[in-house]
């Protein structure tokens, strides 16, 4: 057997705690409420789904007590996206769920993400395979993919790999997109009248995927706690040496939730929110005033030192940016054929300058080259530019370089600035789950257990009142058409489950634009430490900010 860390061997043993409505078995008292409607445009989402369309919320509750079902459930569950602490928790509460539904019960694993469901490539999952990935982090048990799974052609191919493993329901665990398409999938089966039934599972460390019905997606507790650990590392060291300014770069492609959350954890000098950015249509150089405005205050008092957080998607929020990104985007997917002739990155440079508008062809030639060949990088599956890949820290502190060079001349500046950079994200996302994680990821995976066990389809497993003790939380289904509305997305109208961003009238925003004048101007830094898996509940069980302030209770 291969070697394990001590942690991983104490951690094995940790029991998950689940809400009373499952703590006798996924075979479960299903109370249905009233139909419902979708996020937006109804008609449309209506018309593109009409035998999911109007399905109603179902909440468990536990029937007493265990008792088995059958036929027994042969269940295939997909990873869909990036990694996020948890996942192998949601596959443990599958296979305990549907195994506690009727022992005989079998659980399909298909490999490398839905590609894995359209080209029949699988293995079973046995207990011995559970009980050795139980709380640990990453996607490895099965591995994930971002492949799209959209098409007729592709859907078919998912039948034929269910029925010849006699499949009965697919659980996909992924975000937006991948839920989106979990209901597409759903449909298909209803409407060519296959018995196969489809639950999503909401997956993110991102924190985008949640709205009325969804409190939180699961690996963002997990993910912030990580990354706020080291940012107050970083912060303690900034406090000490008194001679560096760290940039922060955070994950997070497009809302600024991880960037609010460790905000909220570890009180940083300045936190950029793109929400924000976006709502005042704030330009690149105004976001550095903004920056070497506090770098200026603070070398006033001889704090020649400090730290700011940027959230990984702030150049897209940027309208200026946008604009520049949309551009670029387009240029891509019209000359990819007249682009795979460049092999040069001056050529390639040289071409897409030539074929942009007036404004965003200078804005891109005032951009430094490394970020110009960054934008121009391979897009991602969606057509979208890959920001992890966007080195917007280096770039920000070249700006205020020159600023504080300016105002250092004009005796603005008496101060010495020294840069350090960070990009914080693939160390949080295969984190050890937190309890929260990994009781949350559980309680999901037994919920969707329980879906599948009361023949639901077209479902995204729903476990909620999350800042309660675990006991309490609800759990049942959210039919996904639910959450749904259109989007305009490359020039076509496209069903989507909305992108939850950072609120700028909720509660988690007003705590940090309440507190980010002090935290500026002294050093308020918090250490959180790192995540604790034994010790005082108050420590281990401790919420995220985020959650807390949503719920109305104050952290
Ligand atoms: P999901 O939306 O699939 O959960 O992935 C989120 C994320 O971690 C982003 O924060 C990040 O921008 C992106 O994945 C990185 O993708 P990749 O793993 O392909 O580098």
């Amino acid at each position: 057997m291969a070697e394990i860390s001590v942690l991983q061997r104490e951690r094995a043993a940790y029991k998950p705690k689940l809400p009373k409505a499952l703590m006798n078995g996924a075979v479960v008292e299903a109370k249905r409420g009233k139909k419902t409607l979708s996020a937006g445009e109804p008609e449309t989402i209506k018309s593109l789904f009409p035998n999911n369309f109007g399905n109603p919320v179902i909440t468990f509750s536990s029937m007493g007590e265990q008792c088995n079902i059958e036929p027994a459930l042969n269940v295939g569950v997909v990873l869909s996206g990036g990694q996020a602490p948890g996942g192998h928790n949601v596959i443990a509460g599958i296979f305990d769920g549907i195994k506690s539904a009727n022992p005989a019960s079998r659980l399909f694993g298909f490999l490398g993400g839905p590609s894995g469901l359209v080209d029949c490539k699988y293995k079973e999952l046995s207990c011995d395979v559970i009980d050795e990935y139980r709380n640990t982090g990453g996607f490895d048990i099965i591995g994930s993919g971002r492949t799209k799974l959209e098409t007729d052609e592709q859907f078919e191919k998912a039948k034929e790999s269910c029925e010849k493993l006699g499949i009965h329901a697919i659980v996909i665990i992924g975000g937006d997109d991948s839920n989106t398409n979990a209901c597409l999938l759903a449909e298909y089966f209803l409407a060519h009248g296959i018995q196969i039934r489809v639950i999503g599972c909401p997956k993110t460390i991102d924190g985008d995927l949640k709205n009325a019905q969804i409190e939180a997606s699961f690996g963002f507790d997990t993910a912030c706690k990580v990354y706020s650990e080291l940012i107050g590392n970083i912060a303690r060291d900034a406090n000490s040496a008194r001679k560096y300014w760290h940039f922060i770069r955070l994950m997070g492609r497009s809302a600024s939730h991880i960037a609010l959350e460790c905000a909220l954890q570890t009180h940083p000098n300045v936190a950029i929110i793109s929400e924000e950015v976006a709502e005042k249509k704030m330009t690149l150089d105004q976001i550095a005033d903004d920056i070497a405005s506090v770098i200026v205050k603070r070398a006033e008092k001889k704090a020649n030192f400090g730290v700011v957080l940027i959230p990984e998607g702030l150049i897209e929020f940027i309208p200026e940016m946008k604009t520049l990104i949309r551009e670029l985007n387009d240029l891509m997917a019209r000359e990819t054929a007249g682009m795979s002739f460049l092999n040069d990155d001056d050529q390639k440079l040289k071409f897409i300058k030539g074929k942009l508008t007036k404004g965003s062809s200078s804005l891109y030639d005032s951009l430094p080259r490394q970020i110009q060949l960054q934008l121009i990088k391979d897009r991602d599956p969606h057509g979208n530019v890959q920001v992890s890949l966007i080195e917007t820290e280096k770039l920000l502190i070249e700006i205020i370089q020159g600023k504080l060079a300016k105002m250092r001349k004009s005796g603005e500046y008496i101060g010495k600035f020294s840069a350090q950079t960070h990009f914080l994200g693939y160390e949080g996302r295969c984190a050890a789950p937190s309890n929260f994680d990994a009781d949350y990821c559980y309680s999901l995976g037994y919920t969707a257990a329980a879906l599948v066990a009361n023949s639901r389809t077209g479902y995204m497993a729903y476990v909620g009142a999350l800042a309660k003790p675990c006991s309490d939380w609800k759990c049942g289904g959210i039919p996904i058409t639910m959450m749904m509305t259109v989007e305009r997305r490359h020039g076509e109208d496209k069903p989507v489950i909305k992108k939850a961003l950072v609120e700028l009238k909720g509660r988690p925003f007003a705590e940090f634009a309440k507190n980010r004048d002090k935290w500026a101007a002294d050093n308020c830094y918090l250490y959180p430490g790192p995540i604790q898996y034994f010790g005082p509940e108050s420590v281990c069980d401790a919420r995220t900010k985020t959650l807390m302030l949503e719920s109305g209770v104050k952290p």
